[in-house]
């Protein structure tokens, strides 16, 4: 069944040139680009994507990852694209990430993990709304 799901890029991966090469893994397994845009993160929008890991020892650290900086933010179409994407960005600490997702090809620095990715149908619904309206998805 075909499903969506919202990936941020990482402002390191975007200062990094990596923005193409990450997109381009994305459309060759097969899925549709439904949206996509270059947002500069207000500190609000930030705060608002990581509300679930207020009071966790990283969370001033991931806000200051993000706040202020750029991102690149899509919705992915295709079937179970949240299961698979999640799949192919590999595991939240790079050190662990197998080699060949794109966590365990593009870094080591486990704020800075190049991408995030819904990892449930409540997420990508909480997520894509912070960054999308309705009129910026393809039907
Ligand atoms: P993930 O869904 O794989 O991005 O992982 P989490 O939701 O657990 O973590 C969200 C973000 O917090 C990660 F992208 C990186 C950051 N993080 C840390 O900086 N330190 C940690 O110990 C765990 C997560």
């Amino acid at each position: 069944m075909s499903e969506r799901t919202f990936i941020m890029i990482k402002p390191i991966a975007v200062s990094r040139g990596l923005v193409g090469e990450i997109i381009s893994r994305f459309e060759r397994k097969g899925f549709k680009i439904a949206a996509l845009k270059l947002v500069k993160v207000r500190r609000e929008l930030a705060e608002k994507l990581y509300e679930v890991h207020k009071g966790k020892p990283f969370y001033s650290l991931l806000i200051e990852s993000i706040t202020g900086r750029e991102v690149v933010a899509a919705i992915l179409e295709g079937r179970s694209a949240i299961e698979v994407v999640r799949l192919m960005i590999g595991a939240t600490d790079p050190v662990k990430a197998e080699p060949g997702t794109i966590r365990g090809d593009y870094g080591l620095d486990i704020t800075e993990n190049i991408i995030h990715a819904s990892d449930s149908p409540y997420s990508y619904e909480y997520e894509h709304k912070i960054f999308f309206s309705p009129g910026e998805i393809v039907d």
